[in-house]
């Protein structure tokens, strides 16, 4: 079966003293198959524990062993990278990982290692060996390993970046690194339909990463049959044209097979040729997890056809045939391992539960807050006094953090200067920067390998921002336009969010995704014009800031580079070059906290929250209805969305008793439900009149302009919606 790219055949180092017809010693095949019986003992056991209801879920490794022990015994702990997935028991046994630390995982343990009782069994993670913890969405954790393999490629160009320093995230994220480092990310032959794993390939071979890949292919995503995910039934032969690959296709249930085809392709990648994909037949014995009947979709002749390929049994028979152990030894080798389950198990079950005081640890950095007083700076008197836009003050800042943090990189669609750079580097092209130019310059100034353009793909920006990140690299993203964020919506939601909560702080992945967004453009239209932070600020574990002028932009900027956390950094484009909120360029230190509001316009009679491009629109209001009607409004603009400044907000309702939530957004569901929810709760006793919204239709943005300045809300909105309050 085995089939390899003619540049990817490795010479086989013969090991002495090894077994004939293998590479390995009769003590390393010894080893290979104690692992592989602990691992589906394991999963025996967290069987009978679920049927006990001493645990609550189960999914197992049965029938991957040989194919995972092959992989980890052909890899390095500690010092390669690892993107498992759920069925991979094995081969984090195989890298280190202990029985007993599986089982408190799977009994919710306080202490269980890799999640401290947050995730389900069988989510590995381990910092000591380089196991990143994996969400259960299948698919992207491809990415990550991208990222992870771009990441160790970058420190070995850089390594004065590695360094930790004092004052900003580097003094909390430790970078290690080694020059021929691989890093393994394995998939199930169902889950390659999804986009991510195509996403990834086209980075891989694009660049050569160091990333092998091994799809575990049991011929079942839960009970969709193989040919029904893939086109013709064989992920092999669809991926067989990606460049610059080495694939071997093997029967994953041969453990000498699997090791082969595994020291081969990690050889490969380690040689700095490129990527590999181990492509393993494997079977699954058991259903897909304890909450699946297979019996329902699969006939019993083909369960005893699979049976009788099972790498246990194949494996125990091939040791007794060649005489490596005699029956036995086996027997005294399995007992062994039972004793070990049995006590691990035992253990696991006495251990301790988390408590409820310990559920909010760690959504966000403990370590260094974006809100953290020290990020509270004046603005410093430079020699350059001109008006600058909110676009050239934050090119100024990504500037400045560039040159200041070797550490960080820039890539999105379009934000490099030029990709074939021979015409930028001779003065003979300018460049493009971004559509809306604000990385204008810096691929130019801070080189290629900082600044680059992505494939025009959401996910594969996020996703491999999020793998560089974990390693300690600052991805500082661009998605093109908020209208086209939804790609990354699933890396967004599921990993960057919650990967510090998952993994007890395990791994973290502060990073900042700048994204132009809104409307007010005149024919922006409905897929340039959307607003939907509310979307996002109902994820716990992610900041974000949105600002209304130069000068916070900058600042916010300058915080969410420096921070500990994740941030997405809503930048409204109808304000990059407006006249309102220019400002000077205060300096390179200059910084905002999160979760500080500005009172924009102080009044006494009823107060206006909003943020972003409604700020200027409710200014204008409040000027003229204090030049018509001597209403005097307090207008507050939030900056912050998550976290935000509830003490502002509370001060100046107790002061106005009156008060309005104004978005560019959807009414319905949108940002102002909560803020308006919460004055009405908190705040009861303090209003005069009821809580009122201002936003857009509930609709999307039209493209011709009178439907849209009706959509959007308009400075006359909020005069009207003022003008009534004020009179209630
Ligand atoms: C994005 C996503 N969609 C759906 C699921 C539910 N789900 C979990 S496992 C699975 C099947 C995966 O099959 P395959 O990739 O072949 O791996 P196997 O379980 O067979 O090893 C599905 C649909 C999920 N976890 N993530």
């Amino acid at each position: 079966m085995a089939r390899q790219a003619g540049s990817g055949v490795i010479e086989k180092k013969k090991a002495a003293g090894a077994v004939a017809g293998t590479s390995l010693t009769r003590e390393q095949l010894v080893e290979f198959y104690r692992l592989m019986y602990l691992s589906r003992r394991t999963d025996d056991r967290e069987i009978v524990l679920k049927r006990q209801q001493k645990i609550f879920f189960q999914i197992s490794c049965a029938g991957h062993e040989a194919l995972l022990v092959a992989a980890g015994m052909a890899m390095k702990p500690g010092y390669d990278w690892f993107f498992p997935y759920y069925r991979d028991r094995a081969i984090c046994l195989a890298l280190g990982n202990t029985v007993e630390e599986q089982l408190l995982q799977a009994v919710g343990a306080a202490d269980d290692p890799a999640s401290g009782g947050r995730q389900m069994p069988s989510h590995w993670s381990s910092r000591k060996l380089n196991i990143v913890s994996p969400s259960s969405s299948t698919a992207t954790q491809c990415l990550h390993a991208i990222g992870c393999a771009e990441a160790g490629r970058y420190f070995t160009k850089h390594p004065e970046a590695a360094k930790n320093h004092n004052g900003d995230y580097r003094q909390f994220k430790d970078v290690t690194f080694h020059g021929d480092e691989v890093v393994y990310v394995s998939i199930g032959e169902g889950s390659t339909s999804q986009g991510e794993f195509w996403e990834s390939l086209n980075t891989a071979s694009n660049e050569k990463l160091p990333v092998v890949y091994v799809v575990e292919d049991n011929g079942y995503a839960i009970s969709t049959p193989v040919e029904a995910n893939t086109p013709g039934g064989n992920i092999s032969r669809l991926v067989a044209n990606f460049p610059n690959f080495h694939f071997s296709e093997i029967d994953g249930t041969d453990p000498i097979a699997s090791y082969n085809a595994m020291v081969e392709a990690v050889a490969y990648c380690r040689s700095g040729k490129g990527p590999a994909l181990v492509h393993g037949h494997v079977i699954r014995p058991y259903s897909h997890s304890l909450s699946d009947d297979e019996r329902l979709y699969r006939s019993a002749a083909e369960l005893e056809a699979d049976a009788l390929r099972d790498p246990i049994s194949r494996m125990q028979m091939w040791l007794l045939r060649e005489g490596i152990l005699d029956a036995e030894a086996i027997n005294r080798l399995e007992q062994q391992v039972d004793d070990e389950v049995q006590r691990a198990a035992d253990r696991a079950l006495m251990a301790t539960l988390p408590t409820p005081s310990t559920i909010l640890r760690h959504v966000y950095s403990e370590d260094l807050t974006p809100m953290d007083p020290g990020f509270q700076r004046e603005p410093e008197t430079t020699v350059d006094q001109a008006e600058r836009t909110m676009a050239d003050l934050i090119n100024l800042c990504l500037k400045d953090e560039m040159r200041r943090d070797e550490r960080i990189v820039v890539f999105g669609e379009d934000v490099a200067d030029v990709t074939r750079d021979e015409g930028l580097r001779t003065g003979k092209l300018k460049g493009k920067g971004g559509v809306f130019k604000l990385t204008s310059g810096l691929q130019l100034q801070f080189g290629n390998d900082r600044v680059w353009n992505s494939p025009l793909a959401e996910a594969n920006i996020v996703g491999r921002a999020i793998g560089m990140a974990v390693r300690g690299l600052k991805p500082v993203v661009e998605i093109q336009f908020f209208d086209y964020i939804w790609p990354a919506m699933h890396q967004m939601r599921n990993e960057l969010s919650v990967l510090r909560w998952r993994s007890n702080n395990g791994f973290t992945c502060p990073l900042v995704i700048r994204v132009p967004i809104g409307g007010y453009l005149t024919g922006g239209s409905i897929y340039h014009s959307q607003s939907g932070e509310s979307i996002f600020t109902h994820t716990p574990g992610v900041r974000i800031v949105m600002p209304s002028n130069a000068q916070d932009a900058l600042g916010l900027l300058r915080t969410a580079i420096r921070c500990d956390d994740p941030v997405l950094f809503l930048e409204h484009k109808r304000l990059y070059r407006e006249t309102f909120g220019r400002a000077v360029y205060p300096g390179p230190e200059y910084t905002i906290p999160f979760g500080k509001a500005k009172v924009v316009r102080p009044g006494k009679d009823l107060t206006v929250i909003t943020y972003g491009a409604v700020v200027p629109r409710a200014l204008q209001a409040a000027q003229k209805i204090h030049r018509e009607k001597g209403i005097d409004v307090e207008l507050i603009d939030l900056r912050s969305l998550a976290p935000y400044d509830w003490e502002a907000i509370a001060e100046s309702v107790r002061k106005t008793n009156r008060v309005i939530v104004a978005h560019e957004d959807m009414m319905s569901w949108g940002y102002g439900a909560e803020i308006a929810a919460r004055i009405a709760d908190e705040l009861f006793h303090d209003l005069d009149a009821p809580v009122r919204r201002v936003a857009a239709m509930d609709v999307f943005v039209a493209y011709q302009p009178l439907l849209e300045d009706v959509i959007l809300p308009q400075p006359e909105d909020l005069y009207k919606a003022i003008e009534e309050l004020a009179a209630f």
